[in-house]
């Protein structure tokens, strides 16, 4: 295959000259202030990365790509596409209107023509995209309980591109990219998709993949939204730089992709290869469990460890870009280098540091070996992951009004003050309740805010390399998850069950609060009136009766300790 990637790929922005006036008109229109995943979703269609889509997909084209893959006009187009609000703004809309989306701080981007407004079957989208309707998959969970139940479909218009600060010279369209490629000459050029620093094996596959397919080499991370957890894009980027060095000169380049991922496994690969495509890339290299998103709620590889190739290779012809298989590198000791796994003679002494390996040793302060990773990728990675000792966590206690939470808070905070090291901060839920969240009252959705506020403060104490102790009832489970999934990206989520019962809970009743609840004087009162999802898989679970407070803090302190957040 060759590039076909003199012409330029269709962008979606207004002409140049009428972008003012759209602007202008805009302003008056009914606004929609897009997601961090949509802005993602929106200048890949403005940019044409997802080309040949003209907007959010209506509902005909939703339900051929969610069934076959693609649009209804027959192209090939694995992945949904779709701007979804909520219920009660989209009753506001009718089809055949103008809207305006606008960025988080309320630039207007682009506009939408609404053409179709239409109720998703949730369930049937996460079975036939992701595999699977478990809300252990990343994208599923975003799917049921952060994306609205309502979407909207039609075309866009551009008016400004997303802005980004950073890493301004990095940043590239498909239509740069392939001016770039033209300017140079390149005509064979193989991609290579991460969400991960590279170390010695990918810089070794990479250039195997670029020799064996005799092309130039694109480095083409994607610094969008990738899995929760993953290591952020600044120190990523700065790992990467470090690595191009290692390239012969002139033979790679580099440029930031800002997709936000699905970690959909072969529909992910088909869709990379695609984008990869409108970026006038001819190869692109597909891994063992490319874009996985780990294991299912039953302990399970949610996709088979090569099905991602295998669809791909099914579809390439069509798709125009030829993948190259991922080699499983090692690192051969006698020689002294790294060799495809599956050409190393048996009896050969191998080594390799898996990612949770790799992660171990990063958090525990230990030795990560040359052999494996470049020094300076190394250095970046420590700046941003101190060992777990040093890095800021949460303690989340929840459990009924009265089961000890706020006195078993106060406790740890006091032992860890006395320890010193990190500042601590606690929120108990009636403080909260107090100040941060004064207006709130105890509905579903009131109790949800709440706790998304004290996820939000903890998170940022936790960025901040700070211990945050959080101590609210926090009933529900979907609510506990969504902060856990706020902090796990900045440091540890340590959940706490406070496990005293409802009836020892309501027979001490130190507030004379249950009692209120049983006459019915307070409503919606948790346990009495009110659901608690009980935690299934705390980090710790305390049980309170017949046990003194220091024993129960005790816990906690040990917990901490054998998680490597506290040194004994
Ligand atoms: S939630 O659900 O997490 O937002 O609740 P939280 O903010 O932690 O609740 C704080 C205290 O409010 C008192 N209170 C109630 N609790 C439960 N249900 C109802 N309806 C209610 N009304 C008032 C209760 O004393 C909680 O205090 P704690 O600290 O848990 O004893």
């Amino acid at each position: 295959m060759t590039a076909e990637n003199l012409l330029p790929v269709p962008e979606l922005y207004a002409p140049f000259d009428m972008a003012d006036q759209l602007k202008l008109e805009a302003a008056d229109l009914i606004s929609w202030d897009l997601t961090p995943r949509q802005i993602c979703d929106l200048e890949l269609l403005l940019n044409g990365g997802f080309y040949p889509l003209t907007g959010f997909l209506g509902e005909e084209d939703y339900t051929s790509v969610v069934q076959d893959m693609r649009l209804s006009d027959g192209h090939l187009w694995p992945m949904p596409i779709t701007l979804d609000v909520g219920k009660d703004f989209a009753q506001t809309l009718k089809t055949g209107q103008k809207i305006a989306l606008r960025d988080q701080e309320g630039v207007i981007l682009a506009t939408l023509d609404v053409a179709d407004i239409y109720t998703p079957d949730k369930s049937k989208e996460a079975e036939l995209v992701f595999g699977a309707d478990d809300q252990a998959h990343p994208a599923v969970n975003y799917l049921h309980n952060t994306a609205g139940e309502v979407y909207l479909g039609g075309k866009i218009t551009g008016i400004q591109q997303p802005v980004h600060y950073d890493f301004r010279a990095r940043r590239d369209g498909p239509n740069e990219m392939r001016s770039y490629f033209r300017k140079l000459g390149w005509r064979r050029i193989v991609a290579f998709q991460t969400r991960n620093p590279l170390h010695r094996a990918h810089q070794e596959l990479t250039f195997r993949a670029a020799k064996e397919a005799q092309a130039n080499l694109l480095i083409h991370p994607v610094v969008g939204m990738t899995k929760p957890g993953d290591i952020d894009h600044f120190t990523r980027v700065r790992c990467y730089e470090a690595v191009l060095d290692q390239y012969p000169s002139s033979t790679t380049t580099m440029s930031l992709l800002n997709l936000a991922m699905r970690m959909a496994g072969p529909r992910e690969a088909v869709w990379h290869g695609l984008i990869r495509k409108n970026h006038g890339c001819t190869h692109f290299i597909v891994g063992r469990d490319h874009a996985g998103p780990g294991k299912n709620s039953a302990g399970e590889d949610f996709y088979g460890p090569y099905d991602a190739q295998d669809l791909f290779r099914t579809h390439q012809e069509e798709m125009g870009i030829e993948m190259v298989d991922f080699k499983h590198m090692v690192y051969v000791q006698d020689r002294a280098q790294y060799e495809p796994a599956d050409e190393v003679e048996e009896g050969v002494t191998v080594l390799n540091i898996s990612g949770t390996e790799l992660r171990r040793r990063l958090a525990e302060g230990l030795d990560i070996p040359e052999w494996f990773s470049f020094p300076q990728v190394v250095k970046e990675l420590r700046k941003s992951r101190p060992p777990r000792a040093q890095q800021g966590f949460t303690v989340f206690f929840t459990g009924f009004s009265g089961s000890g939470k706020s006195t078993i808070a106060n406790a740890v905070m006091v032992k860890l003050m006395e320890m010193g090291g990190r500042p601590v901060t606690l929120l108990d839920g009636d403080l909260v309740r107090k100040n941060l969240s004064s207006e709130l009252g105890f509905s579903k959705e009131h109790r949800d805010l709440n706790i998304r506020r004290i996820g939000y403060v903890a998170s940022e104490i936790t960025k901040n390399g700070g211990i945050a102790i959080c101590a609210p009832i926090a009933p529900y489970a979907t609510t506990r998850r969504a902060v856990r999934e706020d902090i796990e990206g900045f440091g540890a989520f340590v959940e706490v069950h406070v496990a005293t019962s409802i009836e020892e809970c309501e027979r001490r009743d130190r507030k004379g609060l249950y009692k209120l609840a049983r006459e019915g004087k307070i409503k919606e009162f948790t346990g009495i009136s009110d659901p608690y999802d009980v935690p299934e898989n705390p980090e710790l679970r305390i049980e309170t009766e017949n046990a003194e407070v220091d024993n129960c803090a005790q816990q906690v302190i040990l917990k901490l300790e054998s998680m490597g957040l506290i040194k004994a």
